[in-house]
C-alpha cells in the first residue's frame, strides 16, 4: 500500500492531537488551566466548579427522562419564599445542589430562590469556605412543556465567621463573586462559567458523562439584533421603556426573542448580541429578577465577555443587596444596546 506523504501524515496527526487534546478539556481541568496553579485555592475553585457540573448532569438526566417517570413534573402545591407556586423539579434540582456539596468540605452555605434562609452544611462548615448562591430552574414555566431551561450559580468566599447564621457577608457587592455562571438545559447541556478570566463554554458529552469544552473567550458582539423582553408588561412599564421598545419597532434590523427562560435569552444574546429586558414595572418597581443568584452572576459572565448589565441607573455589579432575596431591574447585552436602552431611561430617547 502506498504510504501517505510524510508532510500530509505529520498534519494528520496535529489534526488528531488537537483533537484528542480538546476532548480531554473538561471542566476541572480547564479551571486550572485558567488560574495556572495548583494552590489550594484553585484547587478548590476547580473541584467547585467539579460539583456543579455533577448536579447540572443529574437535573439535565431527570429532564431529559421527565416525560418518561411518574411524579416529576407539575406543581408541588406549595408556594415558596416569593410568593410563586413551586414545581417537583424546583424542589429535585434545589436538593441536587445540596446534595452534591454534602461531605464536600467546600461550601458551608447555600442560599437559593426556593429557601427563605441559607442551608447550612454543618459537617462542612470549621473548614468550607465557600457560599453558593444559586437558581436551581430558571425559568420553570418551561418545564412541563419540554422547553429550555436553566439553573444559575455564583460563587463568595465566607467573609466573617458568621457566628449568628445571619450570612451578613453576602449582602455585597456582585464584585465579590470569585466565579458564577450557568448552565442551559436545551437540545444539548451547556455550562458556561467565568472565574473573572473571560467565559467559557462547554457542551456536556452524555456518552463520557463529561463537560468538554466548546469555546474558549467568549466575546458578546458589540451590537445585535435581538431584543429579549415580555412585552405582555407593556402596559405596567415606565414611559420610558415604553418608548424604547416603540423605537425597536419603527427602527429596521431588530427582532424579538422571548423564551420565557432568561438563561437561554442571555445565551441566544451571549453569542449573537442583543439586549434582554426585565424593568420594573409601576406595581413592582423591582421588577422580578433577584439581584444575588439571577442578576449579579448573568452580569459577571456578561461583563466578562465584554458586555454590560445594568439596573438602567447603576451597574449590575455596583448594587449592594440589603436583603437576600432582593429583586432588580435589568437590561443585560450587548454594549451598544445596553446603551441605548440606558439613554432612553435617564434621557427619554
Ligand atoms: P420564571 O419566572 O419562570 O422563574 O427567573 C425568572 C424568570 O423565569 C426568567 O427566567 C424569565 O425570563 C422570566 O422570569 C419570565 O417571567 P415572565 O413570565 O414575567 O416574562
Amino acid at each position: 500500500m502506498a504510504r501517505a506523504p510524510e508532510s500530509l501524515e505529520l498534519n494528520t496527526n496535529v489534526v488528531a492531537d488537537k483533537a484528542l487534546d480538546r476532548d480531554c478539556t473538561t471542566l476541572s481541568r480547564h479551571v486550572l488551566q485558567q488560574l495556572q496553579s495548583f494552590s489550594p485555592q484553585a484547587q478548590d475553585l476547580s473541584a467547585l466548579m467539579n460539583r456543579i457540573a455533577l448536579a447540572g448532569k443529574l437535573i439535565a438526566r431527570r429532564l431529559s427522562h421527565a416525560g418518561l417517570m411518574e411524579g416529576v413534573l407539575g406543581f408541588t402545591g406549595d408556594v415558596n419564599v416569593q410568593g410563586e407556586s413551586v414545581k417537583k423539579m424546583d424542589v429535585y434540582a434545589n436538593d441536587v445542589f445540596i446534595s452534591v456539596f454534602k461531605q464536600s468540605g467546600l461550601v458551608c452555605r447555600l442560599a437559593s430562590e426556593e429557601m427563605e434562609k441559607p442551608y447550612y452544611i454543618p459537617e462542612n462548615c470549621p473548614i468550607g469556605r465557600y457560599t453558593l448562591l444559586y437558581d436551581p430552574i430558571d425559568g420553570p414555566s418551561n418545564t412541563d412543556t419540554n422547553l429550555s431551561l436553566g439553573s444559575i450559580f455564583s460563587i463568595r468566599q465566607q467573609e466573617g465567621s458568621d457566628l449568628n447564621g445571619e450570612a451578613a457577608d453576602l449582602l455585597a457587592s456582585g464584585r465579590h463573586q470569585l466565579a458564577a455562571g450557568y448552565i442551559l438545559y436545551g437540545p444539548s447541556t451547556m455550562l458556561v462559567y467565568t472565574i473573572g478570566r473571560g467565559v467559557h463554554s462547554f457542551t456536556l458529552d452524555p456518552s463520557l458523562g463529561e463537560f468538554i469544552l466548546t469555546e474558549e473567550n467568549i466575546r458578546i458582539p458589540e451590537h445585535g439584533p435581538v431584543y429579549s423582553v415580555n412585552e405582555g408588561n407593556f402596559w405596567q412599564w415606565d414611559e420610558s421603556i415604553r418608548e424604547y421598545v416603540r423605537y425597536v419597532h419603527r427602527t429596521e434590523g431588530y427582532t424579538a426573542r422571548y423564551s420565557g427562560a432568561m438563561v437561554s435569552d442571555i445565551h441566544r444574546i451571549l453569542l449573537q448580541g442583543g439586549v434582554f429586558l426585565y424593568p420594573g414595572t409601576l406595581p413592582k418597581p423591582e421588577g422580578k429578577l433577584r439581584l444575588l443568584y439571577e442578576s449579579a452572576p448573568l452580569a459577571f459572565v456578561i461583563e466578562q465577555a465584554g458586555g454590560r448589565a445594568t439596573t438602567g441607573h447603576m451597574d449590575i455589579l455596583e448594587v449592594v443587596a440589603k436583603k437576600l432575596h432582593q429583586r432588580t431591574p435589568l437590561i443585560i447585552g450587548s454594549p451598544k444596546n445596553v446603551a441605548k436602552v440606558e439613554s432612553f431611561i435617564q434621557n427619554g430617547h
